[in-house]
């Protein structure tokens, strides 16, 4: 017998309380991270980037439809241009661990949302979203629930979506049955059968096309006895993006078929745009803490060795596999492109941590975030020896 969840992924997006939470971020001002990051030499991987250091006034404006869906709760939530969309999704939007000890029916609905938002500080692009973030709602579900999913495709898209759950066991991942053109709703239900932590994406033909304009997300798949508590939880998901024009350029961007069939994208992006996790939604914990990452790939095509600068795993559960044995005293992880992993390590120094792809380079073009540490030094751990202790 299964119980009905109230769990509604969509619902949080709605909440005013949610729309406050995005508008003010986690109460860090852009200045103030960028300015903290750049004093750490590291921090500054995206602020001293050349393409980036551009006035904040030359950005060119694209007009925007206010009309319809969710749209409007998104034109609040970018602090350097509140009247720009802003797709990235806040990574501590993870659904809280799951209590029950019975499976039960829960509730998904996505709408995949097109619209033009901020890409880089310069910047905008027409993205492809569910529920109008990068990357969509992070899903959480009971290994033995049945997954009820409701695909709403907007009023106003141009093109066909569709969802392809990697958690799900039958054709497609349920894109078949989620195929919706603009305007449709569409619903498959499909069982949770092997817990792990699984990428969704959108499946319409050409599929990378798809993910790479944002159509991509996370389910998590608890085993029976869940998962050990911790003080945080984040949700990061890193892809690229491919556009006709340079990274740096300025304005609404084109995207190009060519740049992403030959696997060359001008931006790699964590959540979803630049700057998501350096300017307007850092990772936040105080010293002592226990903090599990959930880190996927959306892709469509590279994959991730992600990294913590600063830190060092203590746990990685390679391949989203939660009923493995985890590896132990980790630097950096392998994340597949369509796969997810979980990391957890306790915070011990307080400071700016940078996460990365350490494929470097990507981070010249986008692909940084900060996670603050705030609390007491312990210079037992690490001491950087200021003049007056080498005195
Ligand atoms: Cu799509």
């Amino acid at each position: 017998m299964s119980e009905q969840d109230d769990q509604n992924v969509d619902a949080p997006a709605h909440t005013p309380e949610q729309t406050g939470q995005r508008s003010t971020g986690p109460g860090v001002s852009r200045r103030g991270v960028l300015a903290g990051g750049a004093g750490l030499g590291l921090g500054s991987l995206l602020g001293a980037s050349p393409a980036l250091a551009q006035k904040q006034g030359e950005v060119q404006l694209a007009e925007h439809d206010h009309s319809g869906t969710m749209s409007n709760r998104l034109y609040s939530v970018n602090p350097a241009h509140p009247e720009m969309a802003d797709i990235a999704e806040n990574p501590v939007n993870v659904p809280a661990p799951i209590e029950r000890s019975e499976p039960a029916t829960v509730q998904v609905e996505l709408e995949t949302i097109e619209l033009e938002a901020h890409l880089s500080n310069n910047s905008t692009f027409r993205f492809w979203t569910f529920n109008g973030t990068v990357p969509g709602p992070m899903i959480r579900v009971r290994v033995g629930d049945t997954v009820e999913v409701t695909m709403k495709n907007a009023d106003d898209s141009w093109m066909m979506h569709n969802v392809d759950f990697h958690a799900a066991t039958g054709p497609g991942g349920g894109a078949e049955a989620t195929t919706a053109a603009p305007g449709e709703t569409k619903k498959v239900t499909f069982k949770a059968l092997n817990p792990g932590i699984y990428v969704y994406h959108c499946a319409v033909p050409p599929v990378a096309l798809h993910i790479a304009n944002g159509m991509y997300g996370m389910i998590l798949v608890e085993p029976e006895e869940g998962l050990p508590p911790v003080d945080r939880e984040f949700y990061v998901m890193q892809g690229e993006i491919y556009t006709e024009e340079a990274f740096g350029t300025s304005g609404l961007l084109t995207e190009s078929y060519e740049k992403l069939l030959n696997e060359r994208p001008e931006f790699f992006v964590m959540n979803g745009h630049v700057g998501a996790l350096t300017d307007h939604y850092p990772l936040k914990a105080q010293v002592g803490e226990s903090v599990r990452i959930f880190y996927g790939s959306g892709g469509p095509n590279y994959s991730a060795a992600f990294h913590v600068i600063g830190e060092i795993f203590d746990r990685v559960h390679p391949y989203g596999s939660l009923t493995s044995p985890p590896l132990e005293n980790v630097q950096t992880a392998m994340v597949p492109a369509g796969g997810a992993i979980m990391t957890e390590f306790t915070t011990q120094v307080p400071g700016t941590y940078v996460l990365v792809d350490h494929a470097l380079s990507r981070a010249e073009r986008g692909l940084a975030g900060h996670l603050i540490v705030e609390g007491e030094e312990n210079h037992e751990i690490f001491n950087p020896m200021e003049e007056e202790d080498t005195a």
